[in-house]
């Protein structure tokens, strides 16, 4: 380390034997601010009682130069490869999650194929430019510095050539607020009210049906399969984190199996809830969204929606969902101590479904409102098909109905 005295009498210390070109790059910026000649001395001072290997490739440039190839890679292959699902999150997934709405459609085009290609170019061309200005103006290419300190061209150019590309970010991500904020007319509102920690939903256009979600937990399920004195049995005793360990280990084949009181269908660990919601397919939803205690925010990111729940206040988003399936959102703002639990789960299914799912809620048959989105959107087991197609026909749908909606 050396210590460069600077001309506002500060000293910039240096690591000389890493970053030497940073060192004749100093001296030359300061000089450009008067006492030139002096200063340069003192560098150039400096400069020669460094390690003989000044102005080589150092082993770390060369790392740093690999490191950039090999970053610059992996990020341009992380954008190119589609890691998500469609209303979920996978493991090791780095983009966003699949789209089945118009706008979310447009906000993985604007980040996936323009704005981070924009930031790979910038962060490759600045590294190149620092690892040639390293190489070219170390002591040994460069000894005797420059003492050029204006260039007008090239002052122009990096300053109008950021200008226009800030230009080129701002007019698509201007397009893309306007159609997330411009309200088409809907065919269906949702109310959505934050709590800690669950949802609470009204639909006013349908026989202001309620629905509360709220996250099926590992104890839940382990309680559904063993009963509740089972439950105790083999639990009872533990605290703390023990229990909460024994809880998640106990629980991991439920999720993927779980007991008959949730219908069959695969759950999902902090995703799935007791009660989802649904909506048609191809409607143009409204959710009006509010909260009953803290800020909390209603996201589905396969939707492109995210809105904040404030007390007091009604917020709103909206959006028309393309694509039949259950897509999975969480709370998206910091809201205390069980955040992470009060995930959003919406099923889009048919209008004949949904029909049928609106008679089942307001009959608050919640089982049968679970297996009617079940058979709706996912493969279900004859064993559960049976029962859950059990009654239906009351409502107008048959079983030969539940079958062509499976198809
Ligand atoms: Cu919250």
């Amino acid at each position: 380390m050396v210590g460069i005295k600077c001309v506002d009498r500060s000293y910039w210390l240096v690591d000389t034997l890493h970053f030497p070109a940073f060192v004749t790059g100093g001296a030359e910026i300061r000089a450009s601010h008067g006492q030139v000649e002096r200063r340069m001395t003192t560098t150039r001072t400096i400069l020669t009682r460094m390690p003989s290997k000044v102005g080589q490739p150092t082993p770390l440039l060369r790392t740093m130069l690999l490191g950039c190839v090999i970053g610059a890679a992996a990020l341009a292959g992380t954008t190119l490869m589609a890691h998500a699902a469609a209303g979920q999150p996978v493991s090791g997934q780095i983009g966003l999650q699949d789209s089945v709405t118009q706008v979310m459609d447009q906000i993985r085009w604007f980040h996936n194929s323009w704005v981070n290609p924009i930031i790979i170019a910038i962060t490759i061309f600045v590294m190149g430019l620092m690892a040639y200005a390293m190489w070219r103006f170390s002591e040994k290419s460069n000894p005797v510095p420059s003492k050029l300190t204006h260039h007008t061209g090239l002052e122009v150019a990096w300053t109008v050539i950021p200008i226009f590309i800030l230009i080129m970010i701002a007019v698509p991500s201007f397009k893309l607020l306007f159609k997330e904020y411009e309200f088409p007319k809907p065919d269906l509102t949702i109310k959505a009210t934050g709590n800690a920690w669950f949802w609470d939903y009204e639909y006013p256009d349908n026989d202001k049906i309620k629905v509360t979600a709220n996250m099926i937990s590992d104890e839940e399920l382990l309680e559904a399969k063993l009963g509740k004195d089972g439950y105790a049995k083999q639990f009872g005793a533990l605290t703390g984190v023990q229990l909460t360990k024994a809880l998640y280990q106990e629980s991991k084949p439920l999720w993927l199996n779980p007991p008959e009181k949730y219908a069959g269908g695969r759950l999902i660990r902090q995703l799935s809830v007791d009660n989802e919601i649904a909506v048609p397919v191809n409607k143009v939803v409204h959710v009006l969204i509010t909260s009953n205690d803290v800020i909390h925010s209603w996201t589905v990111p396969s939707f492109g929606s995210k809105t904040q729940a404030v007390p007091g206040r009604v917020t709103a988003t909206w959006f028309q969902a393309y694509k039949e399936g259950v897509y999975y959102g969480q709370c998206s703002v910091l809201c205390g101590r069980n955040h992470s639990s009060m995930p959003i789960a919406v099923r889009v299914v048919s209008d004949q479904a949904f029909a049928n799912w609106v008679a089942a809620v307001k009959a608050r048959d919640m089982k049968k409102a679970r297996g009617i989105l079940l058979a709706a959107t996912e493969g279900i087991e004859p064993r559960s098909f049976a029962e859950l197609t059990t009654g239906l026909q009351t409502d107008g749908l048959t079983p030969s109905d539940v079958s062509e909606t499976l198809k």
